[in-house]
């Protein structure tokens, strides 16, 4: 038997004893704590590693065939997939995060510090996610970065058509040519745990895994270790990406891009810029789109794509990207 622990401190402070057991929680009748004899249920420690390797093991195989594939749970990521599982619970959305603790560069709002501003419009994603906030006129301020984005992933963790697969990093895109256009089309992604990524060079042999799916939304953020990941391998592929709207991108910053060697058919990096608050935020939400067949970018990745503006501690502009790119998700589906 094991035995009910109630967690109702008594009103008044006890030096013993503060946490009681009851036999029964409705019963008047309570007992203090007895600790001595406390006692969890049973366990074999094979049911612990069944528990959690089955279940595992049944995702892989159900998501490996998915709808969507989000490529990092950073802030954009995880607000496309807020968007879109609650939308369309009938589709399979998978989550690839290289990291073991999801949340990208969302924890503080800026430098060390915790609050976070998001410029409205944004706030009307916080309305919807149920986060309070100060209203300082055109901007708003949540007392925690961490609020936000514990909030966020525990509503996108409940939402029974997602899967986070975390520590495991996107080592490449699957590829199509489509045959009759002739066009590359990005189908599926591929994978392997981070550990198992980052020692490619000291093991021999270690072949990925894969997942085929209708659209990729790639959400890695600026370069970095990890990051832009989808931008630097379509420009290693050579493929240029579908321009933004056309007019958008502001004329200087169409000069020359700052990155490497150009590819066969010239396409570059546009290389993320200076920091701009006002035009960096616009620009992200603007230009989040679907930048070749198969693939959306959003978040701060596409900067590294157009060459626009870093923003620094804003975070409207991820959240609204994400929310611009569950619905440019659904309009890339190939079905
Ligand atoms: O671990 C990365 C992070 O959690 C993950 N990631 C990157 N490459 C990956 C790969 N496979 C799997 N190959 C990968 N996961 O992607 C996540 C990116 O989150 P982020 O918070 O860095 O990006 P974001 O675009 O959602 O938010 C960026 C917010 C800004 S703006 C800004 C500035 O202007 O200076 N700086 C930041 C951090």
């Amino acid at each position: 038997d094991t035995t009910p622990v109630n967690l109702n401190l008594p009103k008044t402070s006890h030096k013993q004893n503060v946490i009681k057991v009851t036999s029964d929680a409705a019963n008047a009748d309570v007992k203090f704590a007895d600790w001595e004899n406390f006692k969890f249920a049973p366990i074999r420690e094979s049911t612990v590693s069944r528990a959690m390797t089955r279940r595992y093991f049944a995702d892989l195989d159900k998501f490996t065939e998915s709808d969507v594939v989000i490529i990092g749970a950073g802030s954009a990521g995880l607000s496309a997939a807020y968007v879109l599982a609650k939308n369309r619970p009938e589709l399979k959305i998978a989550i690839i995060e290289a990291s073991v603790s999801p949340g990208g560069g969302c924890w503080l709002g800026g430098q060390l510090f915790s609050a976070m501003v998001l410029r409205k419009p944004a706030h009307l994603f916080l309305d919807e996610l149920d986060i309070e906030y100060d209203d300082e006129g055109d901007y708003v301020v949540v007392k925690h970065a961490a609020l936000f984005m514990s909030t966020l992933m525990s509503k996108v963790l409940q939402f029974p058509n997602v899967k986070l697969f975390n520590a495991t990093a996107v080592e490449d895109l699957i590829t199509r040519r489509d045959e009759t256009t002739g066009e590359l089309r990005i189908a599926g992604v591929v994978t392997n745990w981070t550990l198992v990524a980052l020692n490619h060079d000291t093991q021999s042999c270690m072949d990925p895994n894969t997942i085929n799916c209708n659209v990729v939304l790639s959400t890695t953020g600026h370069d970095g270790p990890f990051g832009a990941f989808s931008a630097k391998r379509l420009e290693e592929l050579g493929k240029a990406p579908k321009d933004v709207t056309q007019g958008f991108r502001p004329q200087e910053q169409q000069a020359a891009p700052t990155s490497s060697t150009p590819r066969a058919d010239g396409f570059q990096l546009g290389g993320m810029r200076g920091l701009d608050m006002n035009k960096a935020e616009d620009a992200i939400v603007k230009g989040t789109r679907e930048v070749v067949p198969g693939l959306v970018i959003a978040g701060m990745e596409l900067a590294e794509v157009d060459g626009s503006n870093r923003m620094g501690p804003t975070f409207g502009a991820m959240a609204l990207s994400g929310v611009k790119a569950a619905e440019s998700v659904l309009n890339a589906f190939d079905l």
